[in-house]
C-alpha cells in the first residue's frame, strides 16, 4: 500500500509543475481518499482549486544518506485547474476517482498497464480504448489486447463436424485462462446453462497467447452455444 501511495504523490508532483505550464487536465490520477478545497484561486486568468490527499506518508524521514526528508504537507500546495471534471458521471470527480472511467480498473492499474503484465497500457479515460465492444476490465478477464479491436474474446465459429457440432473461440493459450462452454437445447427460454466442457488451451506465442478453442459437440439436437472465461 504504501508503494502504492508513493508513485500517486510522484504523479501528483509532476502535475503541480505541469500546472505552471498552462496543462488544463492534470492529476487525474488519485487513490481516491483526499478532497477538494472551497477555496479558488486565480491565477493567470483562471480559477483552480487544491486537492488534498488523506493517505499519504507523513512526518519526518531518514534518508539514505543521513538527510531528513519532509514527507507531510506539500500535496497541499497542488492546485488543480479541472476540480469538477468527471469522465464517468459517477459524481466523483476525477481527481477523487480511483476509477475515473468507471470500467472496473483503477486508473492505476491502467496507466501502469498491470493487468497485461506491462506489455500494454490502457486509457484511464475510456471505458473501451479500442472500441471493440469489450471493456478495458473485460479485456483483461480475458487476457485480450485492450489496444487491438481484433483482439476479442468472442466465438468465431459454430458448424457441423461429421454428426458434431464443432465450436470455436478466439481464447488466451499458454494454460492462461479457463474456458468453460455451456450449451441448451433449441430454445428461446433460457440462456445456455449447461456445462458440455470446461478446461484450459494450449499453444499462441508470447505475448498475447492468441489461439482458438474448439470442442465437438455430439449431441443431436439443435443447441444455443455461450463460452465463459475465468481468470484464475
Ligand atoms: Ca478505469
Ligand atoms: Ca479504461
Ligand atoms: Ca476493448
Ligand atoms: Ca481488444
Amino acid at each position: 500500500m504504501k508503494t502504492t501511495q508513493k508513485l500517486f504523490i510522484g504523479l501528483l508532483c509532476l502535475s503541480a509543475a505541469a500546472a505552471l505550464a498552462d496543462f488544463y487536465h492534470i492529476g487525474s490520477v488519485h487513490n481516491g481518499v483526499g478532497q477538494v478545497s472551497d477555496n479558488t484561486v486565480s491565477l493567470g486568468g483562471r480559477d483552480w482549486r487544491h486537492v488534498s490527499s488523506g493517505a499519504q506518508p507523513g512526518g519526518i524521514g531518514i534518508g539514505g544518506a543521513g538527510t531528513i526528508d519532509h514527507r507531510a504537507g506539500f500535496l497541499q500546495a497542488v492546485e488543480v485547474r479541472r476540480w469538477d471534471l468527471d469522465t464517468d458521471g459517477d459524481g466523483v470527480p476525477d481527481e477523487l476517482d480511483w476509477d475515473n472511467d468507471g470500467d472496473g480498473l483503477s486508473d492505476l492499474d491502467e496507466i501502469t498497464g498491470a493487468p497485461w503484465g506491462g506489455i500494454v497500457t490502457s486509457d484511464p479515460n475510456n471505458p473501451d480504448t479500442d472500441g471493440d465492444g469489450a471493456s478495458d476490465l473485460m479485456e483483461a478477464i480475458a487476457g485480450t489486447d485492450p489496444t487491438n479491436p481484433d483482439s476479442v474474446f468472442k466465438i468465431i465459429h459454430i458448424d457441423s463436424d461429421g454428426a458434431d457440432a464443432e465450436v470455436t473461440w478466439t481464447a488466451r493459450g499458454n494454460h492462461e485462462r479457463m474456458y468453460v462452454v455451456r450449451a441448451i437445447d433449441n430454445s428461446y427460454d433460457d440462456a445456455p446453462h449447461i456445462v458440455i466442457w470446461s478446461n484450459t488451451v494450449p499453444g499462441g506465442e508470447a505475448p498475447w497467447f492468441e489461439t482458438t478453442g474448439t470442442i465437438a459437440d455430439p449431441a443431436i439436437n439443435a443447441r444455443f452455444f455461450a463460452i465463459e472465461v475465468i481468470r484464475p
